[in-house]
């Protein structure tokens, strides 16, 4: 993007022809998403490090991917991991082991990955919004939760490329007092829990 100078019409068409094609390839972006999610306790539990990962490779999955940290699994290989479970490098970190935070700390909600995530907390863990995708958990019904908006309110909340999101344990919505499941909408093996104590 640094080939053409700031301003300059080529840089100005340059912007334009990306951006036609990211808004062609959004709808695929659902489809391809990844989250990997690494969390980590620091300061006597005030403070909690939660991760959305992936490793999608911009060259085979498109303008969905971008931005992406470690580019090494491509689309083929993220397709022929769907019916086995899902791709692992798909996460969230902390993992399905989940992690705790003291009432009153910050979760700090970051992208780790190239593609869009949602982090859901859900009552059971279940399907998500891409039937494509809901063969790696068996083809559950999709949670209601992900079929609302994507609010902190309503505990549901996008983590687009490159967010770093924070939270308040024991106020928010997104993380009310004792243990909540998480979910990635989109990729719906990506399951973690975290605990407000
Ligand atoms: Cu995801």
């Amino acid at each position: 993007m640094s080939l053409f100078p700031p301003g300059s019409l080529t840089s100005r068409l340059a912007r334009f022809a990306m951006k036609r094609r990211f808004a062609v390839t959004a709808g695929l972006v659902a489809l391809l998403g990844t989250i990997a999610v690494a969390v980590v306790a620091k300061d006597g539990g005030r403070f909690l490090d939660v991760r959305a990962r992936d490793h999608c490779d911009p060259v085979t999955f498109g303008a969905i991917c971008f931005n992406s940290p470690e580019p090494e699994v491509t689309l083929a290989e993220f397709q022929a991991a769907i019916p086995l479970g899902g791709h692992e490098d798909w996460k969230f970190n902390p993992g399905r082991s989940g992690a705790s935070i003291n009432a009153g700390g910050t979760l700090q909600l970051e992208s780790d990955g190239g593609i869009r995530h949602t982090f859901t907390r859900v009552a059971a863990f279940g399907g998500g919004i891409v039937p494509a995708l809901n063969v790696a958990v068996g083809n559950a019904p999709v949670r209601p939760e992900c079929q609302t908006a994507q609010t902190e309110a309503n505990g549901n909340v996008l983590v687009p490329q490159g967010s770093v999101q924070q939270f308040r344990a024991g106020t928010s919505p997104l993380l009310p007092r004792g243990t909540s499941l998480y979910q990635c909408c989109i990729h719906p093996w990506m399951r973690t829990q975290i605990t407000v104590r």
